[in-house]
């Protein structure tokens, strides 16, 4: 993971010297297991911002049909995966994680945590789901289905937890990682550059920042 340190300031005048606008995503507000907002609309060329309020999570696309596995054990897609984000870490140094994304096509992005169980629990959302009279590739469809799966972390296999019960037929199958993945998106440039496939989304690679505490709440 490679990270920097950013004061709101300069987001901010970045942002706004190019007119972009971001959305903030926060990630286990109150310490629950949500991204709050969990389904939201995106222009191209806007951003989205992951902010880790609390616990252990990460932020990890994959497709609609194989929610709580990455993108690229399913797809052609690269996708994109924060990295386990301990929030207490960055809350010591009166710092705020966040994980930052640029949205380069209005495909649906399905994203999920890839700590423990948190997928099969629900921690799922989705950015420009699909709009298609009757289409039934719905946020409430992707977290049934993520309900019945198994989370597979990129590059790691399985996250604790992920053996027992239902999962015991993938076991350390899965466990060694996926080829081309890591756990850092920014170690793989060529993300951008991947074709479109039905249901995923293309990003550019994506950044980590490190925010001042002050800041973030400006942001909100
Ligand atoms: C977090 O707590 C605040 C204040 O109690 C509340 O307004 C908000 O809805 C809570 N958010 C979540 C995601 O639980
Ligand atoms: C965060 O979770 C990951 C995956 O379970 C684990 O390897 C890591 O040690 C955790 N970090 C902290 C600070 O708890
Ligand atoms: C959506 O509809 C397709 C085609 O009818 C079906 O194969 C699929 O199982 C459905 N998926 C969900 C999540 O309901
Ligand atoms: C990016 O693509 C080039 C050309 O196909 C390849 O040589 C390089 O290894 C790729 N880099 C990564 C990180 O996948
Ligand atoms: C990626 O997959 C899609 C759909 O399966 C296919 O149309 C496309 O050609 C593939 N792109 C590459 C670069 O392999
Ligand atoms: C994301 O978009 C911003 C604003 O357009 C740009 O400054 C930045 O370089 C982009 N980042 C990546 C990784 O493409
Ligand atoms: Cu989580």
């Amino acid at each position: 993971m490679q990270f920097a340190t950013l004061a709101l300031a300069a987001l901010a005048s970045v942002a706004s010297a190019q007119n972009t606008r971001v959305t903030v995503v926060r990630v286990a507000q109150n310490g629950s297991l949500t991204y709050t907002p969990n389904d939201i609309r995106v222009n191209v060329g806007e951003m989205v911002q992951f902010q880790f309020a609390a616990g252990n999570h990460t932020v990890t696309q994959s497709t609609f049909d194989q929610p709580c596995q990455p993108i690229a054990m399913h797809s052609n897609v690269t996708g994109f995966h924060s990295g386990f984000v301990p929030a207490a870490a960055s809350a010591a140094q009166n710092q705020m994680s966040i994980f930052t994304i640029n949205v380069t096509n209005t495909n649906p992005m399905w994203i999920y945590c890839a700590q423990g169980r948190h997928c099969e629990n629900g921690m799922v959302m989705v950015i420009n789901a699909p709009t298609a009279a009757g289409t039934n590739r719905t946020l409430a469809n992707y977290r049934a289905l993520a309900a019945q799966a198994n989370t597979v972390v990129p590059g790691g296999g399985l996250a604790p937890g992920g053996g027992g019960g239902a999962n015991g037929g993938v076991g350390g199958g899965i466990g060694g990682g996926i080829p081309g993945t890591t756990p850092d998106s920014t170690a793989n440039p060529n993300g951008s550059t991947n074709t479109p496939t039905a249901g995923a989304g293309i990003l550019a690679p994506a950044t980590y920042m490190l925010m001042a505490a002050a800041g973030f709440a400006i942001l909100l």
